[in-house]
């Protein structure tokens, strides 16, 4: 069984690899003839295309259909570009032109997907329901986390029912709709704080400006979009797993709600929070401002439903080395474009440095151990209470029996959690070069790296 989880990643990878490598000298899947900026037509079609086809959705950008027995039609969605974009025209040409080629790629797999799955069936694994909540404002830890989220769902890992912003006002929910209609996501929901804590970003304006499309923007009330998800899972005899990476201000006043409470209590499975410090410390995230430190308490004291924390044991090993993601989206972004890219280059002006090795992972890690099976990302948990104390610093203390647990890797390579969270990162994304594939592919095996662990 774990050896089965563990290969889903690993294959994932090699079919993105082997695809992006194998088609850029391949004429048979080259797009042809774009009639309009918003379609292309693919004349020289050499795949065969069942009757399903018209069903397939091209999940990043776009929409595929078969309208002829010879024909199938390319659709770009709408993605986001406003008046003031710095992202050249050609550049945007060369973006539409991949997700023509791509889509064709797609229908091709989707079809050797469909004839194996004839002959063996595979239980696929567990689909997450899954709302993300970001502070999205000073550090770009957060766009990767965005990013994760926006990629398990789809993969169709998990389904994402909303993302919501922690700081306060429009402009951070105006920005994630952004990097969500880069990533062909912009039906994603989107939840403002009520109570938000009031910060600034580097990169909200450059991944606004270039991405932002009113198209699909739905923008809600934070507290009622947690209450309609949670109610949706509700419906479907589902549960709800609400990760957050930022502060809990939205989860407190969900808490607080008339109906918010009850909601959780059976709406929801669990909270993970990015956040805290073992075995205790100053915490960001926890402890920001008076209204975080309130937030924080009040969650670990009243929730109904169990806690996980991703403190920073999960990013760090003892001798301070961190596990760092992004950087490989730097490397291999060609057209230097990608939202991710466009955040690092703000934060790296900021704040006069090199983010070119990546930024600590302690977003991305808890979105990505949250949507995927402990099998697949090498973690388990330990029972544990936090407080924050008046001063701000957090506690965690070991209970056998309490309701919350504390998030911790099986093992101190964490160069391989590195490699996996980037393969999520950039897994199937348009404009990226070869090298960083070929990468991917060439990473150790983790297995045979550690003979001695499997049973
Ligand atoms: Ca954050």
């Amino acid at each position: 069984m774990k050896k089965n989880l563990m290969l889903i990643p690993a294959v994932l990878v090699l079919v993105f690899a082997y695809m992006f490598i194998t088609s850029d000298n391949d004429d048979m899947y080259n797009a042809a003839g774009a009639e309009t900026a918003e379609e292309t037509t693919i004349t020289d079609r050499t795949i065969s295309v069942s009757g399903d086809a018209a069903a397939v959705r091209e999940q990043q950008v776009i929409s595929v259909s078969a309208d002829a027995a010879a024909d199938v039609k390319i659709t770009a969605a709408p993605v986001g570009r406003a008046a003031n974009s710095t992202i050249p025209d050609e550049v945007y040409e060369k973006i539409r032109e991949q997700n023509a080629a791509r889509a064709l790629r797609k229908l091709a797999l989707y079809e050797a997907l469909q004839a194996s799955s004839d002959e063996e069936e595979e239980e696929a694994p567990p689909k997450i329901n899954m709302v993300v909540d970001l502070d999205y404002d000073t550090d770009v830890d957060d766009v990767v986390a965005l990013r994760i989220a926006a990629q398990l769902h789809r993969y169709e890992r998990i389904r994402l029912m909303g993302v919501m912003a922690s700081s306060a006002g429009e402009q951070p929910c105006q920005c994630m709709h952004a990097q969500l209609c880069h990533d062909g996501l912009s039906d994603i929901p989107v939840g403002m704080a009520r109570n938000g804590i009031v910060t600034g970003s580097p990169y909200w304006k450059v991944i606004t400006d270039n991405y932002f499309s009113m198209y699909g923007y739905k923008l809600y009330d934070s507290v009622e979009l947690y209450k309609k998800a949670i109610r949706e899972c509700i419906a479907n005899d589902e549960k709800l797993r609400i990760v957050t990476t930022g502060y809990l201000t939205n989860i407190e006043a969900l808490l607080k709600d008339p109906q918010g409470y009850a909601l959780v209590k059976s709406g929801v499975e669990s909270i993970w929070i990015t956040g805290g410090v073992y075995p205790k410390g100053y915490d960001h995230n926890l402890a920001h401002t008076e209204e975080a430190m309130q937030a924080a308490n009040y969650v670990s004291l009243a929730s109904p439903v169990p806690l996980v924390y991703s403190s920073q044991l999960s990013i760090q090993n003892e001798a301070e080395d961190v596990i760092m993601v992004g950087g490989m989206v730097l490397a291999s972004d060609t057209y230097q474009t990608d939202p991710v890219t466009l955040s690092f280059r703000a934060y790296e002006k900021r704040n006069n440095t090199s983010l070119s090795s990546g930024r600590f992972a302690w977003d991305p890690f808890c979105v990505w151990a949250a949507g995927l099976s402990p099998e697949e990302t090498l973690t388990h948990t330990v029972p544990i209470n936090m407080t924050v104390a008046t001063n701000g610093w957090n506690e965690f203390s070991y209970e056998k029996s309490a309701n919350s647990s504390l998030l911790l890797r099986d093992t101190e390579d964490l160069a391989w959690y590195t490699a996996q969270i980037e393969a999520w990162d950039i897994a199937g994304i348009s404009g990226y070069s070869l090298p960083s594939y070929a990468f991917i592919i060439g990473n150790p095996d983790y297995e045979a790296l550690h003979p001695d662990e499997e049973p």
